[in-house]
């Protein structure tokens, strides 16, 4: 691709290389990979940094990326080297890796994207890191060290939420759910970059053993169990398997998994959340106890409501709080519908 580009650039100039392409495409500088910003991510600019170093000699830098930088997309990292992992394609990205479906923000982008050497997307695959792993195996001859099998393992186990209970969730304490629960106090925006570097060099355990991870640790478990008492009060009602809450207030700490915690019994939660710009209605399958009938397609209902999402999660933002609130009633009374007419079929 960069040879590609100085051969055009070339072409295109009247007598020799143009400065400007000299600015975009600097050939000697260093590669910077970009990163979403979750355990999965950090792992996989671990993983693609320490490949590049063992097979290329390459020196990577790294640095995590923000959902409104796609704001600007088509200038992204202008005038740089860089990779993309776990996160939006660009066609200008020298590596590209990413297994999110939603990851091409426009269909000019889908139709310039075409798997090769050094991009790949699976949107099957339920984290990053197995996908460069296993195309740095196949097209780049790489041997896969036992760590990174262990990181790729467990960023599958936590990005797709296949914990094998709501207690391994919430209170699991291997080596990597610390550090991915951590992530929710990092004490400084580039606190995930250092701990990326410690992953380049070292193992799960030698990164959970840091003294600053070991005390975000501890924030993140006191909030852990303050969010696990403040979700009763936020409950409105649990009917026919579904339990809707509303947890709007921005004094109510959060859990992801709560309502399952509390109500296991039941098969989905709908809830109201506070965002940083107004709020967002979110619906989930129990992942430890599933509708056995009667399931829908949440990211299809959502759609309905200006949002979307997968089969078992999805998710809203109705533009004010009276909309949210009605959003989740209507989509609880959906689930719900679903509900009884399954128990009806089967009794
Ligand atoms: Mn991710």
């Amino acid at each position: 691709m960069k040879a590609q580009r100085r051969f055009v650039a070339q072409r295109e100039g009247d007598s020799g290389p143009r400065p400007r392409y000299a600015l975009e495409m600097p050939s000697n500088s260093p590669l910077r990979i970009h990163y979403h910003r979750d355990f999965d991510g950090m792992v996989s600019a671990a993983v693609l940094a320490a490949v590049l170093k063992e097979l290329h000699g390459e020196q990577a830098t790294w640095e995590s990326v923000n959902y409104h930088q796609r704001d600007d997309w088509d200038n992204f990292a202008s005038g740089t080297r860089f990779a993309i992992v776990d996160f939006h394609f660009h066609p200008r990205a020298e590596y590209w890796f990413d297994h999110h479906p939603t990851t091409f923000l426009t269909p000019e982008l889908r139709a310039a994207f075409t798997p090769n050497e050094k991009w790949a997307w699976d949107e099957s695959s339920p984290s990053c890191p197995p996908m460069i792993l296993s195309h740095a195996e196949k097209h780049w001859g790489y041997t896969t060290p036992e760590r990174f099998q262990e990181m790729a393992y467990w960023s599958n186990v936590i990005d797709a939420a296949q914990f094998v209970d709501v207690e391994q969730a919430l209170f699991g304490d291997d080596a990597a759910l610390r550090i991915s629960r951590c992530l929710a106090v990092a004490p400084a925006p580039d606190w995930t970059d250092q701990l990326v570097g410690a992953m380049t060099v070292g193992t799960l355990e030698e990164v959970a053993a840091r003294s600053d991870v070991e005390s975000a640790w501890q924030r993140a478990a006191r909030n852990r169990d303050k969010a696990l008492e403040h979700f009763p009060p936020t409950v409105i009602s649990v009917e026919d398997n579904v339990l809707l809450y509303d947890a709007s207030s921005n004094r109510i700490r959060r859990e992801r998994f709560a309502a399952f915690f509390h109500h296991p019994d039941i098969h989905y939660s709908v809830g109201v959340i506070p965002t940083r710009a107004g709020f967002h209605v979110t619906t989930g399958v129990n992942p430890w106890n599933p509708p056995a009938e009667g399931e829908v397609h949440i990211g299809e209902i959502m759609e309905g409501y200006g949002g979307g999402g997968h089969r078992t999660v999805g998710g809203a933002n109705p533009p004010s709080l009276d909309d949210a609130m009605r959003v989740a009633r209507e989509v609880a009374a959906v689930l719900r519908k679903a509900q009884r007419a399954a128990a009806s079929k089967t009794s």
